[in-house]
């Protein structure tokens, strides 16, 4: 066992989040020890801390939490030689085999034996030091802050959703749901040449921020009748939108998303929710709407860093709340209730 000091966020079990010393991992064959800068949260962070579970997912043994993350490496392992001690890095979080057809074809995102942090039973990186494959860091330039490299990971469901809908100069595009992923999902579709964008939510607070980072037009989502809300969708945007991006999983915000897409368009699923929902599929097979998931993202990494790094997409207005790590349990309730319009909060985990 190394030296311990490395406190870590663990969740020890369901509602049981705790801050643990832990040993300082070291780095193996192709991997490299990191000093965790920044970690931003994610509702996947907060659904294991409540919930305990996602789907199939379970925490049955402790696990750290944080997948959003950025840090310097502290120590090299054998065989990495793209990345050297004091190199800052965003770290891609999900590590597939490497070796089986998904991984061989290029989409490892659909790798089965994928392991990514903070998905049981892999540990995540909410904590002082931990260790990661060197191939899937990417190192930052000087111009790109450690904040920036954690939000390369939200940043890259943004682009990965936008490749998978097709999003290009001049696309209509209606975005369901004004979270950070929504919220990524606007800023990428801008950045690939949308002509409009539309987004919808329940919470008007959230539309505020759309429309500040950009959003031609919000609709606030206040009856289930998708026809109503399709039509008001279609007059404020002057045509029906030929892209959907629904980034909220709630079943009557899929159902809006295919009534509201235009005939021969095409309707991405980023957000899940119920794994069973009524859906109106013969309008959208009779009018050719395609439906689409996404799966994390792939080969996205590298795009995100670009955009970033070229100022093309600016991410930092995300960031509305900041804590230390040891004050993990008031930052994973600020993301919990959305106090104080939380969109982003960043965990520092540097010792102060
Ligand atoms: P979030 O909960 O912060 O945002 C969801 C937003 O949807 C909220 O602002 C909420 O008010 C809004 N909403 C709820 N009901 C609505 C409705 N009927 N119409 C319009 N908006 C509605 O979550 P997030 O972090 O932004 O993530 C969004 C979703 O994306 C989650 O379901 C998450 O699991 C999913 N996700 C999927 C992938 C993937 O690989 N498929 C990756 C990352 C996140
Ligand atoms: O940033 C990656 C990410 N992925 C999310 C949610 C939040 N953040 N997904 C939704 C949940 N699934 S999952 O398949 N799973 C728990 C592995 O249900 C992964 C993608
Ligand atoms: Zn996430």
């Amino acid at each position: 066992m190394g030296p311990t000091k490395n406190l870590s966020a663990v969740l020890m079990k369901k509602g049981d989040l705790q801050l643990v010393d832990r040993p300082i991992p070291e780095p193996g064959n192709g991997e490299v020890q990191i000093k965790i800068h920044s970690v931003g949260i994610c509702g996947s962070d907060v659904h294991y801390w409540t919930n305990g579970e996602i789907g199939d997912f379970v925490v049955k043994a402790p696990m750290v939490l944080g997948h959003e993350s950025c840090g310097t490496v502290s120590k090299v392992g054998e065989g990495v030689d793209h990345l050297k001690v004091g190199d800052r890095v965003a770290i891609e979080p999900a590590v597939p085999c490497r070796r089986c057809k998904y991984c061989k074809g290029g989409r490892y995102n659909l790798c089965k034996d994928i392991a990514c942090c903070a998905t049981p039973p892999y540990d995540g990186s909410l904590a002082r030091y931990y260790v990661h494959a060197a191939d899937f860091c990417y190192k930052l330039p000087d111009n790109v802050s450690e904040e920036e490299g954690a939000l390369l990971e939200p940043l890259s469901v943004g682009i990965h959703a936008c490749r998978r809908a097709g999003v290009s100069l001049g696309s209509v595009v209606l975005i369901c749901g004004a979270g950070p992923i929504g919220l990524v999902n606007l800023l990428t579709a801008k950045s690939m040449g949308a002509s409009k964008v539309l987004m919808t939510d329940i919470d008007a607070g959230r539309l505020a921020v759309a429309k500040t980072l950009g959003a031609d037009h919000t609709v606030l989502v206040d009856t289930k009748d998708a026809k109503t809300l399709a039509e008001k969708i279609e007059n404020l945007l002057g045509d029906a939108p030929n892209i959907t991006i629904e980034c909220s999983g709630a079943p009557p915000s899929i159902a809006l998303a295919i009534t509201a897409t235009s005939s021969g368009g095409c309707v991405v699923l980023v957000g899940l929710g119920p794994s069973v929902v009524e859906l109106p599929v013969v309008d959208a097979a009779v009018r050719e709407v395609d439906i689409r998931g996404i799966f994390r993202y792939v080969n996205c990494y590298p795009t995100a860093l670009a955009m970033v790094a070229s100022g093309t997409v600016n991410v930092k207005p995300l960031v509305t709340h900041r804590f230390t790590l040891e004050q993990a349990l008031q930052a994973f309730e600020t993301t919990r209730t959305g106090a104080d319009g939380a969109i982003k909060v960043m965990i520092k985990c540097e010792e102060n």
